[in-house]
């Protein structure tokens, strides 16, 4: 693998999506290949895993059945996007990825870890995110953001309980592997924040580059 795989996490409201296309706008200015893709999601048939994922539905999803889904998505985007990208050459930009289901499945779930690093080692094998930008922020600005979207998910609908368990699944991960993690302060400005994304900038630029 050539490429760079850069992943964007965090809860609600963080900004992600925003912010994805904000840095792939920079990194193309730099003439870098670049593929803007995300999670659940990336390709048709994991798209259409993914509504199954966020809709509202009288049969409760059990939390195992939530997890082998993101996984099933997330071994068609392997295969259709991302592992292709990065054979290229390309930078992959994608919002959310593993981490997501640590945060959620894991934290706001509580499924063992064990059980999502053997999902994981079995769908990804040796390939992970070479950079993983956290947008962090206090549980109700992200929840009021989201909230002023308009109407809420199957994960939106979640209690305060479940986000803050998220967030800090999240926090604990950037704490145990520092080189692969940033945090970014996303209850900042947005104009701010994008500092923030600019100074990262050159890094990003040199570790493409190879
Ligand atoms: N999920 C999971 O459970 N397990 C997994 O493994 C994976 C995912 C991969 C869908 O994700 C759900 O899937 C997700 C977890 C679960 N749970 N939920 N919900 P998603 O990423 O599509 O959904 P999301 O978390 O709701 O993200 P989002 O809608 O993409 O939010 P965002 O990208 O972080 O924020 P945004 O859309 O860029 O911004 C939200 C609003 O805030 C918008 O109006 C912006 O203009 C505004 N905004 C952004 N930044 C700022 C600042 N700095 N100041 C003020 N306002 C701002």
């Amino acid at each position: 693998m050539t490429g760079l795989f850069i992943t964007l996490e965090g809860p609600e409201g963080a900004g992600k999506s925003t912010n994805r296309e904000f840095l792939a706008q920079r990194l193309r200015e730099h003439d870098l290949e670049v593929v803007l893709t995300r999670e659940p999601g990336g390709t048709p048939l994991a798209e259409r895993i993914r509504e199954l994922l966020l809709a509202h539905s009288d049969e409760a999803m059990a939390a195992d059945t939530e997890l082998l889904l993101v996984f099933a998505a997330r071994a068609q985007h392997l295969a259709e996007v991302i592992r292709p990208a990065l054979q290229r050459g390309a930078i992959v930009l994608c919002d959310r990825f593993t981490d997501a289901t640590y945060a959620y499945q894991g934290g706001g779930r509580g499924l063992p870890e064990a059980r999502i690093a053997e999902l994981e080692r079995f769908v990804q094998g040796d390939l992970n995110p070479d950079l993983t930008l956290i947008f962090d922020l206090p549980v109700e600005i992200g929840l009021s953001r989201a909230a002023a979207r308009g109407r809420l998910d199957r994960f939106e609908q979640e209690g305060r309980a479940f986000f803050e368990a998220v967030r800090l699944a999240y926090l604990r991960r950037a704490e145990a592997l520092p080189e692969r993690y940033r945090i970014v302060d996303a209850a900042q400005s947005l104009t701010q924040v994008q500092r923030d994304l600019d100074s990262l900038l050159p890094q990003i630029v040199e570790r493409a580059r190879g």
